[in-house]
């Protein structure tokens, strides 16, 4: 397709700071992606399109992009909901054998279709308000036949859907039944760098990510999977500070890791260490919302060291049964006290940094043409709703899709 998109107002987010909006913009789309971006009134003489659209003032967005979820799981954890809302606490809920190891029993006995479809409808979910480029992680299979199942699933998704996947193994997770028992943790870690390689054959892994935490593991044990990691020449991620701080931040730094996701328990030394290492903090406020933390992660300290800030519904039956990315720029708002501004390029620009994209999060000549079409008048409005679910439409890779 080639297409020229007329009268728009146009979110390139080109610059370091502010919405960079081009107000009466046009965009050129050529194939899958973006040839010419600027003023209605300067558009190219030479400009050469099949079709052309007047937009009649609609706000241009890059695509938005989900850059940490846990889409692929079987079950849910509706009890466990009730359970927490009476007062028990989500690691007294794990250390019984419950929530995430509920999980990951009944993504065992899910089939390949089953998780499928069941991932198909949340993403769906997803795209409708806007994501056109997607992380998913495993983690909920812990064993290898079933992580790579569920890796396999992200990958089928990106064929039967308009989007774009990451997929991250999350093996350490939490450690599998199997290994439950003395010494356990550090047989499954052991057990996962095995895996790792095997993984890495069939082409199932964008990234590496693991849970440093009380719960689940220490930083030796993620220093294994890190370094088995790095010698394969996968990027890394940590699940970092969600629930107390395990330094694990320095540590991910220390591997020049994408990204550190959560990090409500992030300390002054953990920022130095991501804004030196070029890490991006991923901020996750419907996990903060929905076990009800107290503790914000440390937005003005790590706005002030330079650290980009990223968002993310961070989707899993557990702490985020959340589908909604507009609803997440919404909370980074009002509960992490981020500008609006801050909230839309946590959901572009920052989250495909975080991802290791450099070609997409902005509307620049050269990026990739994902773009989301809002019936709005200014960017604003996106992290103002709360549900209002506006209409939007998306090229993906240059092309309209239906949803
Ligand atoms: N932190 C989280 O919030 C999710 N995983 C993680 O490491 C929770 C996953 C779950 O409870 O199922
Ligand atoms: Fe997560």
């Amino acid at each position: 397709m080639s297409k020229l998109f007329r009268h728009a107002t146009v979110v390139t987010l080109s610059t370091q700071e502010g919405w960079s909006i081009i107000s009466d913009g046009a965009i050129w789309v050529n194939d899958d992606h973006i040839q010419w971006v600027g003023k209605d009134s300067s558009i190219p003489l030479s400009a050469a399109y099949d079709s052309e659209e007047d937009l009649e003032g609609a706000v241009v967005t890059p695509g938005l992009i989900d850059c940490h979820t846990h889409l692929i799981y079987g079950g849910d954890r509706t009890e466990e909901f009730e359970e927490r809302l009476k007062g028990v606490s989500y690691a007294e809920i794990a250390h019984g054998g419950g929530g995430i190891l509920s999980t990951v029993r009944a993504t065992r006995a899910s089939s390949s279709e089953v998780l499928l479809e069941s991932a198909k409808k949340r993403l769906l979910s997803l795209m409708q308000e806007g994501i056109t480029t997607i992380e998913i992680k495993s983690g909920y299979g812990l064993s290898l036949d079933s992580e790579a199942t569920c890796l396999r699933v992200a990958r089928q998704l990106a064929i039967e859907l308009p989007v774009s996947v990451r997929t991250t193994c999350l093996a350490a997770h939490t450690i599998a039944p199997e290994f439950s028992g003395e010494g356990g943790g550090d047989s499954y870690v052991e057990a996962v760098c095995h895996w790792l390689p095997l993984l890495d054959a069939e082409g199932l892994l964008d990234a590496v990510d693991g849970f440093c935490e009380e719960i689940a593991f220490n930083r030796q044990q993620i220093r294994r999977i890190f370094s088995t990691a790095q010698r394969l020449g996968i990027p890394v991620k940590l699940h970092a500070e969600q629930l107390s701080n395990q330094h694990g931040a320095e540590l991910a730094a220390e591997f020049g890791a994408l990204s550190c996701d959560h990090l409500e328990y992030l300390d002054t030394a953990g920022i130095k260490a991501i804004a030196k290492s070029g890490t991006v903090a991923v901020l996750l406020p419907s996990a903060f919302y929905a076990i009800r933390e107290k503790q914000c992660p440390p937005v003005s300290d790590l706005r002030a060291a330079g650290v980009p800030i990223a968002l993310a519904t961070d989707h899993n039956p557990g702490t985020s049964p959340c589908l909604s990315p507009l609803l997440i720029m919404n909370m980074a708002c009002i509960l992490f006290r981020m500008t609006p501004e801050e909230a839309l390029r946590g959901m572009t620009v920052n989250a495909a940094r975080a991802l290791g994209l450099s070609d997409r999060g902005k509307i620049v000549t050269g990026s990739r043409a994902d773009l989301a079409i809002w019936p709005l008048d200014h960017p604003r409005e996106l992290a103002y709703g709360i549900g209002q679910h506006p209409q939007c439409r998306l090229i993906v890779g240059g092309k309209e899709v239906s949803l």
